[in-house]
C-alpha cells in the first residue's frame, strides 16, 4: 500500500540527490517512500509504518542514515569554531564524547540540532540535521580568520537500533562494545579499518551508530551484520516517525524552525548561560531564557490521523489560537495519537485541554506532562 504521507521520491533520480554507500543494500531490502535530507536520499518505510515500528521496538534494525552528513572541522581553531555555533559548553566534552547541540545564529535562532563528535584533539564532526550548516561554519571561519579546515567528510553513519542492537554489535565487534556508554564512542575494527562506533541513535530503543568512512566495503559490512543477526531478526529500517514522536525526539524544520530559540525547543538544558562560552548567539539568547511558547507533548483524541503536510493550528477551549502541531502520528503501543506541539505559555500546563485543527477537521487534545517513551 502506498503511504502518501511521506512519498516524495519513489525512484531515486539524478546525482544531485546523493546516496550513501549503504543505499544499494538498503534499497534492495525494500526501502521506499524516499525523502531528501541534507541533499541525500533517505527511505521512510520498509514494510508498513506500523510493522516497521513494532519491529524496531522488539528486534534490531540497520538504518542507512548517511543523510546525517558530517561537517568536518579540523585544525587548531576547530573547537573555537564549533563553540561559535552553540551555547553548549564544549569545555565539558570528553575526548570520546558525542554532544547533542542546539546551534544558533547571532540572533539566537536555531540553525540546526546536530550531534557533535569529538574525533580527536582539533578534529570534530558535526553530524547535521537538515540544513546547510556548513555555510555558517565556512563564513564564520573566514570572517574570524580561524585556522581551521571546514569540509564535508566522506563519512556515512549506519544506525544499529533496537533492543537487540547491543547483542548484534557484541557479536560483530566483541565484548568491548558493551563498555561504550551513552553518547560515547570507541574505535572498532571494520574489516581492517578502524572506525568510530558510538552508542547513540535517533530512537530510544537503544543502539549504536557506526561512522563508516569512505564507500569501500559498505555492502560487505551490511551483509555481515545481516548474517550475524539473522536469528535476532535483524531487518533494514530507518528513523521511525511514530517512535521518535513518542520519544519527543525533535526534527529540525518540522518541530524546530529557524525562528525558534533553544529555550522554545525545550533544549535549555544544553545552553550554558552563566558565562559566555564564545557562542555568537549567546547575548541574544540571554534575553530569551523565559520563552512565551515551548515544545510540548500533545495527545490527540480519536482514531488514526490524516497525513500532515502543514502545521495544524491548536486552539484553546475558547477558540483562540494557542500554538501549532508540527508532528503527529499513531502511537500503536499506546493506542493513541502522539504529537509534538509548540504551545503558548498560557496553555502549556499539563492537563490543559485544547482543539487541534487537523486537515480532516477538529479533534480534542490534551497537553501531556511527558512524552510517551520517557
Ligand atoms: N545521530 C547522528 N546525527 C544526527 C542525528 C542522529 N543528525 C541529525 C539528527 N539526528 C539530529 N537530531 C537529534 C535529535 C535527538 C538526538 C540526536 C540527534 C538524541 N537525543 C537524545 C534524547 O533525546 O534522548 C539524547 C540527547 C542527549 O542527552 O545528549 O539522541 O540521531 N549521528
Amino acid at each position: 500500500m502506498l503511504d502518501t504521507n511521506t512519498t516524495i521520491v519513489t525512484t531515486p533520480v539524478s546525482v544531485r540527490l546523493r546516496r550513501s554507500p549503504f543505499w544499494p543494500r538498503s534499497h534492495a531490502a525494500g526501502g521506499h517512500n524516499y525523502t531528501s535530507y541534507n541533499h541525500t536520499l533517505i527511505a521512510a518505510d520498509f514494510k508498513s509504518p506500523e510493522e516497521d515500528y513494532r519491529h524496531l521496538k522488539s528486534a534490531v534494525q540497520l538504518w542507512d542514515v548517511g543523510c546525517e552528513r558530517q561537517i568536518e572541522l579540523r585544525g587548531p581553531d576547530a573547537k573555537r569554531l564549533a563553540q561559535a555555533a552553540t551555547p553548549r559548553d564544549l569545555d565539558k566534552m570528553a575526548d570520546d564524547q558525542c554532544f547533542y547541540i542546539p546551534t544558533v545564529d547571532a540572533k539566537g535562532g536555531m540553525t540546526n540540532d546536530p550531534v557533535l563528535i569529538k574525533v580527536d584533539e582539533d578534529h570534530y564532526w558535526v553530524s547535521i540535521a537538515d540544513s546547510d550548516l556548513i555555510l555558517f561554519f565556512k563564513g564564520v571561519a573566514a570572517a574570524m580568520r580561524l585556522d581551521v579546515c571546514v569540509d564535508e567528510a566522506d563519512v556515512w553513519p549506519l544506525g544499529i537500533q533496537g533492543p537487540k542492537a547491543a547483542e548484534l554489535a557484541r557479536r560483530v565487534w566483541g565484548d568491548d562494545v558493551m563498555n561504550i556508554r551513552f553518547f560515547r564512542h570507541k574505535r572498532m575494527d571494520v574489516n581492517g579499518v578502524p572506525m568510530l562506533l558510538a552508542r547513540s541513535g535517533y530512537s530510544t530503543q537503544g543502539g549504536f551508530e557506526l561512522y563508516f568512512e569512505g564507500r569501500v566495503g559498505a555492502s560487505a559490512l551490511w551483509d555481515q551484520l545481516m548474517a550475524m543477526g539473522s536469528d535476532l531478526d535483524v531487518q533494514a529500517g530507518s528513523p521511525c516517525q511514530s517512535e521518535r514522536v513518542e520519544s519527543g525526539m525533535l526534527s529540525y524544520l518540522s518541530d524546530i524552525t529557524p525562528d525558534m530559540t533553544p529555550f522554545e525547543a525545550g533544549l535549555g538544558k544544553f545552553c550554558e548561560m552563566t558565562r559566555d562560552v564564545g557562542c555568537l548567539g549567546w547575548r541574544a539568547l540571554r534575553e530569551g531564557q523565559e520563552p512565551m511558547r515551548q515544545i510540548r507533548p500533545i495527545e490527540i483524541s480519536g482514531g488514526p490521523l490524516p497525513p500532515m503536510r502543514e502545521f495544524w493550528r491548536v486552539v484553546s477551549e475558547l477558540g483562540e489560537p494557542v500554538g501549532r502541531i508540527s508532528s503527529a502520528c499513531r502511537a500503536w503501543s499506546y493506542d493513541c495519537n502522539a504529537a509534538i506541539g509548540l504551545i503558548g505559555r498560557s496553555h502549556w500546563q499539563p492537563g490543559t485541554k485544547c482543539t487541534v485543527e487537523t486537515s480532516d477537521g477538529p479533534r480534542s487534545a490534551i497537553v501531556r506532562e511527558r512524552f510517551w517513551n520517557r
